[in-house]
């Protein structure tokens, strides 16, 4: 087995959901986010496409994470049209951030208008009833996660617009949620022959360490069948973020099991959303498999830094 194959491990019960589990007809459950609630269960915010090919969010609980899930029987978070018509073709990919200063949740999802998927943002102290901030990046922008503090005065959230050259991470910064600016390009997608090259994008929120914020993100190779997303790390300073210390030269993780290879996407891995086990290193990763079910990778934190030593370099080694 490769060190790949090491860092992040498959769990035996995948996939973990699908859409058989649902209480009501559904096309496909993926790209979950995900947190872990203060009674030690694990509640997932899964993208649910229906049947007319919209996504909206809907909550799945369940007391290990794994098995005996409660899913709500109606959709948790539905577009709301009328009040906001940049969700007309629906919600998709949630990233969950836990704000300990605003005691809620911040969820950062794509917003499909009719000029193309955008980042939202929503409140919510209890998963049951939300506050909509609305559009915060007009589009063509997604892969959206706030940070869980404000950095000196500002909120700071990741996100990946897509430019004419590539389509890269970046980080912008705002006094109030609502409007955005400072915006900085801090993670680029490697050209050429790269498995990253062209187009990545941010997967969970970060992911706060001793040693800086842990990044997973997703490349995108084009080839000759389609598309290929697998996953990458990278270290970006605790206080600077928009620093970048260190980036894995290889793929951590990508498309192998039956259920990330075929399904209505296929060789896709995606994950949105990932909890701590209590012993402060474990990383569960919730993933969508091929745009069509749920399943969960484990891994760790002290891992993927010794990974990262071995393995990644720094910016200017990026060519
Ligand atoms: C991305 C997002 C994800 C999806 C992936 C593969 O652009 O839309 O929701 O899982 O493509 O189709």
């Amino acid at each position: 087995m490769s060190v790949q194959d090491q860092l992040l491990v498959r769990h035996p019960a995948n996939p973990i959901l699908t859409r058989e589990a649902w209480p009501y007809p559904v096309n496909t459950v993926f790209n979950p986010g995900a947190v872990r609630l203060a009674d030690g269960s694990t509640l997932l915010l899964c993208r649910v496409e229906d049947l007319r090919g919209h996504s909206h969010l809907c909550a799945a609980r369940s007391q290990n994470g794994v098995d005996g899930w409660h899913i709500d029987p109606h959709p948790t978070l539905a577009p709301a049209v009328d009040t906001h018509p940049e969700e007309v073709w629906g919600i998709e990919d949630p990233r969950i951030t836990y704000v300990e200063e605003l005691r809620q949740y911040v969820v950062a999802y794509t917003a499909y208008s009719r000029g193309g998927p955008g980042v939202s943002l929503a409140l919510t102290a209890d998963f049951r009833t939300f506050e909509r901030i609305g559009s915060v990046m007009s589009p063509e922008d997604k892969d959206a996660a706030l940070f869980p503090r404000r950095l000196g005065d500002y909120w700071a959230l990741l996100h990946r617009p897509v430019g004419s050259i590539g389509a890269h991470i970046w980080l912008s910064f705002s006094p109030d949620l609502r409007h955005w600016g400072s915006h900085r390009l801090v993670l680029p997608a490697r050209r050429g022959a790269w498995w990253d090259a062209n187009k990545i994008g941010l997967c969970t929120p970060p992911i706060e360490t001793e040693r800086g914020w842990l990044l997973l993100y997703h490349g995108v190779r084009q080839n000759a069948s389609g598309c290929l997303y697998r996953l990458g790390l990278a270290l970006m300073d605790r206080n600077t973020p928009e620093r970048c210390l260190l980036r894995g030269d290889s793929w951590i993780f990508g498309p192998q099991a039956p259920y990330e290879q075929h399904g209505d996407v296929k060789n896709v891995v995606f994950p949105c959303g990932f909890t701590l086990d209590p012993d402060g290193d474990t990383l569960n990763f919730y993933y969508g498999g091929a745009d069509t079910c749920i399943a969960l990778a484990q891994g760790s934190i002290r891992c993927m830094l010794a990974w990262l030593d071995h393995h990644g370099s720094p910016p200017d080694r990026w060519d």
